[in-house]
């Protein structure tokens, strides 16, 4: 493998040759005997059959949100809020996926992509969340569904990415424990009519982040700043909505779909890799994510968390607990930033490594390029909780993405990061971390929540005025990936 910095390589062939788009190993090639070879070559392949994906969410890229008898949810009524979302941008149209999606499940097929994660919007099926579904409210998925199959292409669907529906919010939305029941049902009913060709259900995406975003710092729908206790309370009908969700799927689903549940757990990666620091990364992961992944995992809450609440932890009963501790099939991973860990003699056993002010982020501030992430969130996850199967439900990049006059989007951090987080991914599967899958977020730029269209995550660049999707470099990169089943 050669391994020519861009100055070594300036200084070999001149500084215009480095600059140019020549292909490196050509011009190597008459150097190959100065070359110094690797003592062990190293390939990057994934095992046979390993599923490469893409995902979306229905309000990120479905718009036509009054079509078939849809109801309002908490995003519209949130988005059409002056001053919530960058631009004012909602999600009427976004992608126009609803009307356009065949054309997206081509752009998927020429990917090569094996499987594909996507969303049902809650107020298609139940316009006012629970009661009377809405019969034409299927239709939308049933399409998409047969055209999706017919690609070859396998469906992995999540039930709630966070559009609840708007009546539910205007009964106290997660406050009110009937929102769980209420999810439970439209869950069992949605999986009763598509598990004939849906066989992995995620019942809900990132707990956490529309708990802590949506009804503690009022940033994400419905832009609630609510108290500790609140939040807590709030939390546990979250994760309990969870549970019984599971249990209605498996009571109505067809034998052998197989349910869990895609979740945002904060890699907690040891800032330093050796035995006392890995020991306190396992203790962070537990507890940081203690209030959903910890509690799901092991169906009952930390002693630090809850000692941490004090008067404000949740009540709950021990039916409950049981109820939120109903056994997955799989474990979905979104993973995006991780916080480094290191020992520490505090009660916890572990203290946050701090990140300086030049640790190097993506184009959303939030994203820290952080790929040891991507090795550690899998593996600790089966270390603690002895997890079977284990699928990357989100991971992905934003990136400022100009589309040049000859329709190119020359998106290299994309594929700088990518390349690194698929890299230590290939080192966990490697050491037998079963993970059986990965879906890149996303397929195409699409509605960023409260960052609108400011904040592209897409491999393929949709112009929002046209919508017209192009393939960004990310895109050209990725379909290798696949089509190698590796990076090498
Ligand atoms: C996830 N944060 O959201 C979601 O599941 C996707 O819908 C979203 O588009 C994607 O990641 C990219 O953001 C997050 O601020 C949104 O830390 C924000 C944060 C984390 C995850």
């Amino acid at each position: 493998m050669t391994n020519f910095s861009r100055r070594t390589f300036a200084r070999l062939f001149g500084a215009t040759a480095a600059a140019s788009s020549l292909p490196l190993p050509a011009l190597a090639a008459g150097f190959k005997d100065a070359i110094p070879q690797p003592l062990t070559p190293t390939t990057h392949h994934f095992p046979q059959g390993f599923l490469w994906g893409s995902a979306t969410a229905s309000y990120q890229v479905e718009g036509a949100v009054n079509e078939d008898g849809r109801g309002p949810s908490i995003w519209d009524t949130f988005s059409h809020t002056p001053g919530k979302t960058a631009f004012g941008d909602t999600g009427d149209v976004a992608d126009d996926h609803f009307h356009r999606y065949a054309e997206d499940i081509q752009i998927m097929k020429n990917l090569g992509v094996k499987t594909y994660r996507f969303s049902v919007a809650w107020s298609r099926v139940f316009p006012n969340g629970s009661g009377t579904p809405n019969p034409r409210g299927l239709d939308f998925y049933n399409r998409m569904l047969d055209t999706l199959l017919a690609a070859g292409i396998q469906p992995y669907c999540t039930l709630y990415h966070w559009d609840l529906p708007q009546t539910l919010q205007d009964n106290g939305g997660w406050e009110n424990r009937d929102t769980a029941q209420a999810f439970a049902d439209y869950a069992g009913y949605t999986a009763a009519h598509l598990s004939d060709r849906v066989k992995h259900f995620m019942t809900m995406n990132e707990i956490r982040t529309f708990v802590e975003l949506g009804y503690r710092d009022g940033v994400h729908a419905p832009g609630l700043k609510l108290t500790a206790a609140r939040v807590a309370q709030l939390n546990h009908y979250a994760v309990l909505g969870h549970g019984l969700a599971v249990q209605a799927i498996r009571a109505s689903a067809k034998p052998g779909t197989k349910v869990g549940l895609a979740e945002n757990a904060i890699p907690t990666a040891p800032v330093i890799e050796t035995p006392e620091h890995i020991e306190a990364a396992t203790r962070a992961y537990r507890l940081i994510n203690a209030s959903f992944l910890t509690v799901i995992m092991e169906g009952r809450y930390h002693d630090l968390y809850l000692k941490q609440l004090g008067s404000d932890a949740p009540k709950f009963t021990a039916a409950e607990m049981k109820t939120i501790g109903s056994p997955v099939d799989f474990l979905g991973l979104n993973v995006y930033n991780p916080a480094y860990i290191r020992a520490s003699n505090s009660e916890k056993g572990y203290e946050v490594v701090p990140s300086p002010a030049s640790y190097p982020h993506m184009y959303s501030p939030w994203l820290e390029f952080g790929p040891e992430g991507i090795y550690w969130s899998p593996k600790l996850a089966t270390k603690l909780w002895n997890v079977k199967e284990i699928f990357i439900t989100e991971n992905g990049a934003s990136s400022t993405d100009v589309l040049t006059p000859e329709g190119e989007v020359y998106d290299t951090d994309r594929v700088m990061f990518l390349r690194n987080y698929l890299t230590q991914l290939h080192r966990a599967v490697s050491e037998g971390v079963p993970v059986k899958g990965y879906f890149l977020w996303s397929l195409l730029d699409n509605y960023e929540w409260a960052d609108g269209y400011s904040k592209r995550f897409g491999i393929h660049y949709v112009d929002f005025t046209t919508q017209k999707r192009t393939p960004k470099l990310s895109a050209k990169f990725y379909k290798e990936v696949i089509a190698r089943n590796g990076l090498a």
